[in-house]
């Protein structure tokens, strides 16, 4: 396959600043260099590739639009966005582990953390020294994370936790997990540490979507966790909803770079597969396909980097990062779908990327907030009325 090029048809490059665009090639030529080249032995072992751990940290990739002063990078949101489509050109897995470290862990302590609980553990999460995960879906709540069972109780100068969670990214490789339980109080969040006892996070195995992440359940069987492990601000479902909406905005973007990969193969093959005595891409049912895919991505790649604004700016409302999800991962599924056909039988192979980031996005598109619950988060602001139940 040619060397990726970038998908620009309208001029976007022009929009951003030379740092944003630097942040993008240094990312972009990690992604070409370092994911691509071993992503799919990853993929087929279902194993995370720990190594990239590092590389990523001395790229300063996690918790990148986190300040300086905690050892993070400080880019802007526009910067983090980037970061994220070419991570996840890579694979979504990587971008996953990366979305977690910084929006699902490290977010939370920075926004709901003691300056002691941000000292400890800030500069370790971005140095790649600490892994984090975030324990928020449950066996029998996912959507609907409000009705959870997961329950702290306040013993002496100590919390006891019990429940469970599910499907938890970076679960069994964590040394930190930011934990969601119901309290006298409403739900709060905690630190559990790895090796506290009553804590186990076994790996959850035969996945055929990311499989090149590591995704766990967390177990809390009377798990006593030190009074100074609660996360001191948060207070109701709203805590834990904020981190979700920065995932959610790298998601957005991260997304445009699976599509993007998809789009990149689908144009290559498209123009070197003969059949017909002819290249397919001569065939109009095949044009119509790729400009669908290259119109979709432009229009998402508009919504992206509006929203990306937008935060940077400080005017984002958390429905309009739904209404990217939504739209920028059901896009790229659609992209990826196409161009897997476009690649005939060579599209189940992982010989081409094709096919593993179309399977990845099977999960990108239900984890975050499916892309049902994000229809009905913006038709809840269209109309005022919520019909989640
Ligand atoms: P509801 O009553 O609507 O809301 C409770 C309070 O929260 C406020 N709120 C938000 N605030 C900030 N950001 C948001 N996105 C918010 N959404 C709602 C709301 O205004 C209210 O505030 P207040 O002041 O009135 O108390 O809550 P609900 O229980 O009815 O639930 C609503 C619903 C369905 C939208 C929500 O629970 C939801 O988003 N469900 C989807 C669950 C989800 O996305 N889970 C993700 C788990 S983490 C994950 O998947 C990681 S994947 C990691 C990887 O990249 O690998
Ligand atoms: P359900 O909530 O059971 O939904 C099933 C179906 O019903 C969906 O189609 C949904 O749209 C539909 N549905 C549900 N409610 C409604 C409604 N009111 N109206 C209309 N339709 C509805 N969670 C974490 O906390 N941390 C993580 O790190 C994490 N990582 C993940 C990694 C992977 C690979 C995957 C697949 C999931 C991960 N999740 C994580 C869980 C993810 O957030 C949930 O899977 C997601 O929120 C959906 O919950 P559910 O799977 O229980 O589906």
């Amino acid at each position: 396959m040619g060397e990726f090029r970038g998908v620009d048809f309208y001029r976007l490059d022009d929009l951003l600043s030379e740092e944003e665009m630097m942040v993008r090639d240094t990312v972009r030529t990690f992604a070409d260099e370092r994911i691509i080249p071993i992503i799919d032995r990853h993929f087929e072992e279902a194993t995370f590739p720990m190594g990239l751990i590092p590389e990523m940290a001395g790229l300063g990739l996690f918790g990148a639009n986190l300040p300086e002063e905690y050892g993070c990078a400080g880019m802007n949101d526009v910067a983090y966005g980037l970061v994220m489509q070419e991570l996840e050109r890579g694979d979504s897995a990587i971008r996953s582990f990366a979305s977690v470290q910084g929006a699902l862990v490290m977010y939370p302590i920075y926004t709901f953390g003691t300056e002691e609980q941000k000292r400890r553990w800030l500069p370790a999460l971005a140095a790649g020294e600490k892994v984090g995960c975030f324990g928020l879906t449950e066996p029998n709540h996912g959507s609907d994370p409000g009705s959870m069972e997961t329950h702290a109780v306040k013993r002496g100068d100590c919390w006891v936790l019990n429940g469970a969670k599910s499907w938890i990214t970076n679960g069994t490789i964590a040394d930190v997990a930011v934990v969601w339980a119901k309290t006298a109080d409403g739900i709060r969040g905690f630190l559990v540490e790895k090796g506290t006892r009553g804590f186990s996070a076994p790996e959850i195995k035969h996945k055929m979507s990311l499989r090149a992440s590591v995704t766990s359940q967390l177990v809390f069987e009377d798990c006593e966790i030190p009074g100074e492990n609660l996360l001191p601000g948060t207070g109701g479902l709203k805590s834990a909803l904020m981190c979700l909406n920065q995932a959610r905005y790298g998601i957005a973007w991260g997304a445009l770079g699976a599509a993007m990969a998809c789009y990149h193969s689908a144009v290559d093959y498209t123009g070197a597969r003969h059949q017909f005595d002819r290249p397919i891409a001569a065939f109009q049912l095949v044009q119509e396909k790729l400009v669908y895919m290259l119109t979709e991505i432009t229009k998402g790649q508009l919504l992206a980097l509006h929203l990306g604004r937008l935060k940077d700016a400080g005017k984002l409302r958390f429905v309009q990062t739904s209404m990217a999800k939504m739209n920028n991962v059901s896009i790229a599924l659609e992209t990826a779908r196409k161009a897997r056909q476009l690649l005939g039988a060579n599209g189940i192979s992982l010989e081409f990327p094709v096919v593993r980031h179309m399977c990845n996005l099977e999960s990108v598109i239900t984890y975050e907030g499916t892309h049902d619950i994000h229809t009905l988060i913006v038709g809840e602001a269209i109309t005022g009325i919520p019909a989640f139940c």
